[in-house]
């Protein structure tokens, strides 16, 4: 008895040995992947900041175009005097042709996607911070604000800029 209980246990010992192993194997190698160094997909998924300087009457982009991704914009009101927004549309119009009326665009005019935006940004805020995954084409950042005391559009007043959003891998980022 006492033999063949033994063997019993050994055979179940390298059984155990084997399969532990089996299971090891693939899990550690996808466990090195992981922590070893960034592959490009990992680049190209990190943020990219536009800075962005609102005033009366422009908006002002640091950059006028990047790659398709992840695109963080931070905003600032440099006035001297206005509240504004900060407004992306994707849209292949003009930046001075978009669907309007006097009190501003039509935000959802046709030829418009609305992305996104950061409202009633006071002046001399800390930067004011939102992020779009983005894909290629045009777009246009612009201020909608209308006010009705003065009769201004800030978009008719000139707050508005054409924005580009090239293929990743396209060379320029
Ligand atoms: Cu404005």
């Amino acid at each position: 008895m006492y033999p063949g209980k033994q063997s019993q246990k050994t055979g179940r010992f390298f059984f155990a040995l084997v399969f532990g192993a089996l299971l090891f194997l693939p899990c550690s190698s996808s466990t090195a992947s992981e922590n070893g160094p960034l592959s490009t997909s990992d680049i190209a998924s990190s943020p990219k900041v536009i800075n962005i300087v609102l005033s009366e009457w422009s908006v002002v982009p640091d950059r006028t175009s990047i790659q398709a991704g992840q695109i963080s914009f931070s905003v600032r009101n440099k006035g001297p005097v206005d509240r504004h927004e900060f407004v992306v549309f994707k849209t292949d119009l003009a930046p001075d042709a978009l669907p309007s009326d006097s009190e501003g665009v039509d935000e959802r005019g046709i030829g418009l996607t609305l992305i996104g935006e950061i409202e009633g940004i006071s002046v001399g805020a800390a930067p004011q911070t939102v992020s779009f995954e983005l894909t290629p084409g045009n777009y246009v950042l612009l201020c909608n604000i209308w006010d009705a005391n003065e009769k201004e559009s800030h978009y008719h007043e000139g707050m508005r800029v054409q924005f580009t959003v090239t293929q990743s891998g396209a060379g320029i980022s």
